[in-house]
């Protein structure tokens, strides 16, 4: 465990990129987001803020100064903050499930491991989800009236057709867009701006190219942060309500609304597979200077997360549990990558055979059960 932990940290040192997304480690976090703890304590004394949450999440939990600061002036926010931690850790954990790259890194946060920090496809993904994830929650913090900053969406721009009216609570998608702008891409604009700035008397070469690859991801960062929200403004869906006497539908209310996250995570998949690879000629020539393309883009070529490779970032998938009936990824084929696999046996037991007796009172039997269990050598 420590020498994890040292290997996380020397890649803290060599790669500081990536700071926009350390904030998915308040998935872990319990802390309360209340306003009493920190007014308190005003001031900027020593003490200040150590007592508050803001100030926690930022030395525990990774969070830039600029997201510690967003936190203070708008602590409402925050619970929805690390709602979305936690649905971005959650739905890319399902969605990729039965890969070989599982997003089991998305839970070391906000230690980062280099799959999300060379700009590879998976932190393509990473990205577009956590942005996506905020602005989700953002929008729907709106609507269910929790923030004083934001009320529901605005009225849709289309007319209605002749069977309902718009009405109800929209999801708002443009306060949620603005939030996740503010709260994620501000901090990874503002380390590129800094690397311009800082002085180019004393570096070396080396010093040059590594800042240069850093502006480079974070542009790459950037940019699919954006493709994340464009999704979710692209699933918002009519969602309708009728009135009327005893079920009859006289009058219908609609609005527009947000599907389930986990079919925006679905949606990412598909970019995912089309990602893009760019050059970094590509990069600096058109990344940043207009909408440069709507799908997900990657700069470093991914591993095939067979071996175990802590330079890259690959955690290999030895031990992973297979199908031997599929043919779909999870498949012991895929999965395994060639290396053969190993049958165990695992007897469950359960309750079966249950009766009810009179109204009330159930009986039921043990079971034991084999079944059999496969898994990558
Ligand atoms: C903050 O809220 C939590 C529960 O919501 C409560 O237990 C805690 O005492 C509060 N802290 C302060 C300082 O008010
Ligand atoms: C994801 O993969 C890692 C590394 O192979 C493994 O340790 C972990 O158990 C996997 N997680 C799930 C939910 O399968
Ligand atoms: C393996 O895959 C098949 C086909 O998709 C499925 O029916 C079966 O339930 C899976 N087995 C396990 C143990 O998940
Ligand atoms: C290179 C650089 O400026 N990195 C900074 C990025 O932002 C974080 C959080 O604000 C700083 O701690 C880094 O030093």
């Amino acid at each position: 465990m420590e020498n994890k932990l040292f290997v996380y940290l020397i890649f803290l040192l060599i790669i500081d990129v990536g700071f926009s997304i350390r904030w998915l480690s308040l998935q872990h976090s319990n802390l309360h987001w209340n306003l009493s703890s920190v007014n308190n304590n005003p001031g900027r004394g020593i003490r200040s803020g150590t007592r508050s949450p803001c100030g926690v999440a930022r030395r525990r939990y990774g969070l830039a100064k600029l997201q510690a600061k967003l936190c203070r002036s708008s602590m409402e926010t925050m619970p929805h903050v690390q709602k979305a931690a936690i649905l971005a850790a959650e739905t890319c954990q399902t969605v990729f499930q039965d890969r070989r790259w599982n997003c089991s890194s998305i839970i070391t946060a906000p230690y980062l491991t280099p799959d999300l920090t060379r700009a590879t496809r998976e932190q393509a993904y990473v990205y577009a989800i956590s942005s996506a994830a905020l602005t989700y929650t953002m929008a729907r913090a709106c609507a269910s009236g929790t923030l004083y900053h934001c009320t529901c969406g605005s009225k849709p721009d289309e007319p209605p057709n002749s069977n309902f009216q718009w009405g109800g609570c929209g999801d708002n998608i443009r306060w949620g867009v603005y939030f996740a702008k503010r709260f994620i891409d501000n901090v990874e604009k503002l380390n590129v701006s800094k690397t311009r700035k800082r002085k180019r008397g004393n570096e070396n070469d080396e010093e040059r190219k590594n800042k240069l690859l850093k502006e480079e991801i974070a542009a790459v960062n950037l940019h699919n942060n954006r493709v994340g929200r464009k999704i979710i403004r692209e699933s918002l869906q009519v969602q309708c309500k009728c009135h009327g006497v005893s079920g009859s539908c006289n009058i219908k209310t609609c609005w527009k609304g947000l599907p389930p996250m986990i079919e925006i995570g679905q949606r990412l998949l598909t970019q995912y597979t089309n990602a893009k690879e760019v050059s970094r000629n590509y990069v600096e020539g058109n990344l940043g200077q207009k909408r440069a393309s709507d799908e997900l883009l990657f700069l470093s070529k991914s591993p095939d997360y067979c071996t175990k490779d802590v330079k890259l970032g690959s955690a290999g998938t030895v031990g992973r549990r297979c199908n031997v009936t599929t043919n779909g990824p999870n498949s012991c084929r895929q999965l395994c990558c060639g290396r053969g696999y190993r049958t165990l046996v695992e007897e469950k037991i359960e309750r079966c055979q249950c009766k009810y007796y009179n109204c009330c009172y159930v009986k039921c039997n043990i079971c034991r059960t084999m079944t059999q269990i496969y898994e990558c050598g």
